[in-house]
């Protein structure tokens, strides 16, 4: 019981120092860099900016979404989101790299978790989407990586591996891909406290963090490869998923957690 109490306060404390949760800063398209939007600026009454294909959210301090919101219009593209004002020209089979920062840092390193990209077509502009009209595909998902001295029991995970790259992810566009407009659904989930979602059943207050973040893109050329299916946002998880409950503090594991279940779909056979 002792332990339990202390490792509890050990997690509280952890949090408390990691107020500065993240957003996008930065977006690169066919060479192209994009400034993103950054809601900590626009609580200061910086306007949204017309030229950038990332989304706005009023999500100011960059703060997760638990899974009470798994099923809202929020999980979908961030707090209050409203689409890009244009879509990052980008060719299929090509790479769009985000990067994460915010109070200078990119992700808080104690935020052990997956990195997990969909996409969705807006059939048309997605200046226009309604987020809750977008089916989302998986178009790829990191998880656990390797062992790590540093932390003996979490060990590495995608995360870690985006802030050693200073917060930036390269996120691959489908080869072939039908010309079109599309929103590309990057999201970081962060486990630290999902095992407090334990036994809870679905939409608990508490849990694993999903911080979704949206970029607009538009593909050119002559593929032929065309979205079908899909899943709403607020469809992917319901916070009680295996993969969403772990307990990633397990020092058993040695830090090992090659089995672990990502939640949502499985990734679109065509995305590769
Ligand atoms: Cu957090």
């Amino acid at each position: 019981m002792l332990f339990q109490a202390s490792f509890l306060v050990l997690l509280s404390s952890l949090a408390s120092v990691t107020l500065g949760h993240s957003f996008l800063e930065k977006v690169w398209a066919n060479g192209m860099e994009y400034k993103a939007w950054d809601p900590n600026a626009g609580a200061e009454g910086t306007p949204y900016p017309g030229n950038t294909p990332s989304w706005f959210t009023t999500n100011k301090g960059g703060n997760p979404l638990k899974p009470n919101t798994f099923n809202t219009r929020d999980i979908v593209c961030a707090l209050n989101s409203s689409p890009g004002n244009i879509s990052a020209p980008i060719n299929a089979g090509s790479t769009l790299t985000v990067k994460w920062w915010m109070g200078g840092q990119p992700f808080p390193p104690t935020h052990w978790g997956p990195v997990v990209n969909y996409i969705a077509a807006c059939n048309g502009a997605c200046s226009k989407a309604n987020p809750l009209d977008l089916k989302f595909l998986k178009l790829d998902q990191k998880g656990w990586e390797r062992t790590n001295t540093s932390y003996p029991a979490e060990g590495y995970w995608a995360t870690n591996e985006l802030v050693d790259n200073n917060g930036t992810w390269p996120i691959k566009i489908p080869e072939g891909l039908k010309a079109g407009e599309y929103v590309v659904r990057h999201e970081l989930i962060a486990l630290h406290v999902a095992f407090e979602a334990q036994g809870k059943g679905p939409y608990y207050t508490d849990g694993a963090e999903s911080y979704p973040q949206c970029v607009s893109v538009k593909v050119g050329g002559t593929g032929t490869r065309v979205i079908t299916g899909g899943v709403a946002a607020a469809a992917l998880y319901k916070g009680d998923e295996p993969g969403m409950t772990i307990n990633i503090h397990d020092s058993a594991s040695g830090g090992a957690y090659p089995n672990y279940e990502f939640p949502g779909p499985a990734v679109w056979p065509l995305a590769g």
